[in-house]
């Protein structure tokens, strides 16, 4: 029997769980990182979230010679003109937690009123194939960076992220729930696409 496997290609364990959920059912073998041993970090020296989605997803592709799923996510916060944008792994310097980040945030934006804290989630999710071929699609969510964390799923800076259309942070939604109105749930429905094409094309005579 045919089957295409895709390498679903990051570090971060909050990533890899909602992956799992909203991959579950392409018809593909998903392997992970830690399953194929690759334990290097592919370089994130763009300048934007496609160029960084790209850098890994090329980087993991060449890596393994597998076809290769790779996502560069962030908050932009308006009153901040868009930081910590590309940088929000990275917020604040190395080694701190997600939570010593949004704290940092909080403080940042203290003294701004309700109205003037919009802000979105953005992703892009690269697919690349070994060949270095590759193809992009984004996903954005909007709310409102409240003043206090709210509640314990999710990861990063979703205590703090409010959803208005759920009237909840992202933290305080089951995982199942985050993933029908995600930044990264909204890429990886326009993503899944392109790998169905993909497999389309390899079953081909
Ligand atoms: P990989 O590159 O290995 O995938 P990473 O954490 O370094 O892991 P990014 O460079 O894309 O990934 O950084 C994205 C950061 O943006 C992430 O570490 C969080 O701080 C934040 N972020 C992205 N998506 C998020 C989400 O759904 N909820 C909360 N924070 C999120």
């Amino acid at each position: 029997m045919h089957e295409l496997t895709l390498l679903v290609a990051t570090h971060n364990e909050g990533k890899a769980r909602e992956y799992a959920h909203l991959l579950g059912d392409l018809p593909v073998k998903i392997v992970w990182l830690k399953q194929v041993g690759v334990k290097e970090v592919a370089p994130e020296t763009g300048a934007t979230l496609v160029e960084n989605a790209l850098l890994k997803a090329r980087f993991y592709a060449a890596h393994t010679n597998l076809l290769t799923w790779a996502d560069d996510s962030g908050l932009e916060v308006d009153a901040l003109s868009g930081r910590p944008g590309v940088h929000s792994a990275h917020y604040g310097g190395e080694g701190l937690t997600d939570r010593e980040r949004c704290t940092l945030l909080l403080r940042e934006l203290e003294g701004i009123p309700m109205e003037r804290r919009t802000a979105c989630f953005r992703c892009v999710v690269a697919i690349a194939r070994p060949t270095g071929e590759a193809w992009t699609a984004e996903g954005v969510v909007e709310g409102v960076i409240l003043t206090a964390p709210r509640g314990d799923r999710g990861f990063g800076y979703d205590p703090i992220f409010w959803a208005p259309s759920l009237n909840a942070t992202l933290a305080e939604l089951p995982l199942e729930v985050k993933n029908r109105i995600s930044h990264r749930a909204l890429a990886a429905a326009q993503a899944r696409r392109i790998v169905e094409r993909l497999l389309d094309d390899s079953l081909q005579p």
